[in-house]
């Protein structure tokens, strides 16, 4: 069987994370692509050299040349800019919708079977913008998050409890942001529910919702410049694992919504399987009256971030 081609846009934090992670897993052959010279040729080559010590036979070659992402399986896009000082909102969108528009260009040019995964900031949006230029069917077009977010919240229940993250579950549905839902009746450790595991108050799970939904700014605050790397590194790789050998795990993830949760054309974080033909299914649950108006009010604010795309003429 031929190995996979795995392109990943964006050669900064998370995408020299995500070429190291796929090498280990030897997920495939990775192409590591960006804009600024001699950075994915540098981090494609410290990759190359750690297979050897590793022991994985995968390659990993860094490009500033698009043709080489020609026949990709799966790219995944971290390109784009983070908000600097002063910066509103609107304009990192702006930006980030050109840079978006441009690497959904040429992955349409040169990867027009590909799936695509995208991480790029404001998310939900992003994966908007990806989805409208490359017109790919929806099963080929997702946003990572939920799987980080739910990763987030595992942690913290195991940090908490002291139970071995394998045996921890957690659901996270909505937009990726502070409105995004923390489902704790649907989050469990061994399989119980988390309100009915002993000792843990309704308290103790509130707080844990609150840092999982700021579980971003919290590594912010500490790193100081720049955001999370790995543990959004590790997500993606996961998402695109489960698509390369059709695992078909059921991960949170952004993609387009027509109709499920009450919910049409927009973009937000839903249960879905994932196996060989990407988004295979959208899982539909029930929601308390409480739970329906946290992710309605998700669905209002990635509708929103839609709307700016739409307002500023870019596409
Ligand atoms: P960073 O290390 O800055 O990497 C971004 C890379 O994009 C840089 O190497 C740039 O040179 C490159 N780039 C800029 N413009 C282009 C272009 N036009 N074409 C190709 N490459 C370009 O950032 P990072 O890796 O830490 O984060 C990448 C993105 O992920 C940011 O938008 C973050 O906000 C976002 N992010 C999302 C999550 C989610 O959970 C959704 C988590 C963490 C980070």
């Amino acid at each position: 069987m031929p190995r996979k081609k795995i392109a990943l846009i964006g050669a900064g934090q998370i995408g020299g994370t995500m070429a190291l992670l796929a090498a280990q897993k030897e997920l495939g052959d990775v192409i590591l692509f960006d804009i600024v010279e001699g950075v994915p040729q540098g981090k494609g080559l410290d990759v190359m050299e750690t297979t050897p010590v590793e022991g994985c036979n995968s390659t990993v070659t860094g490009t500033n040349s698009y043709e080489d992402i020609r026949g990709a399986d799966i790219c995944i896009v971290t390109a784009g800019i983070p908000r600097k000082p002063g910066m509103s909102r609107d304009d990192l969108i702006a930006t980030n919708t050109k840079i978006v528009k441009d690497v959904a260009e040429n992955i349409k040019k040169y990867a027009p079977d590909s799936f695509v995964i995208i991480i790029t900031n404001p998310l939900d949006a992003m994966v908007y913008v990806m989805q409208k230029v490359t017109g790919f069917p929806k099963s080929r077009v997702m946003g990572m998050a939920g799987v980080l977010d739910s990763a987030r919240f595992r942690a913290f229940i195991s940090m908490e409890t002291g139970v071995s993250v394998n045996d921890i579950t957690a659901f996270v549905l909505g937009g990726h942001g502070d409105t995004m839902v923390p489902l704790s009746r649907y989050s469990t450790i061994g399989g119980i529910p988390l309100p009915d595991y002993p000792g843990l108050s309704a308290e103790k799970i509130r707080a844990m919702e609150d840092r999982t939904r700021n579980g971003g700014g919290e590594i912010v605050n500490l790193l100081k410049t720049g955001s999370a790397f790995y543990a959004p590194g590790a997500s993606a790789i996961a998402m695109a694992e489960s698509i390369i050998r059709d695992q078909k795990r059921i991960f949170p993830c952004a993609v387009l919504c027509e109709g499920e949760y009450g919910h049409k054309g927009i973009f937000m974080g839903v249960p879905v399987i994932l196996g060989e033909k990407g988004v295979e299914k959208i899982i539909e649950i029930q929601l308390t009256a409480d739970e329906k108006a946290a992710l309605d009010k998700s669905a209002g604010a990635v509708k929103e971030l839609m709307s700016v795309v739409d307002n500023s003429g870019i596409l």
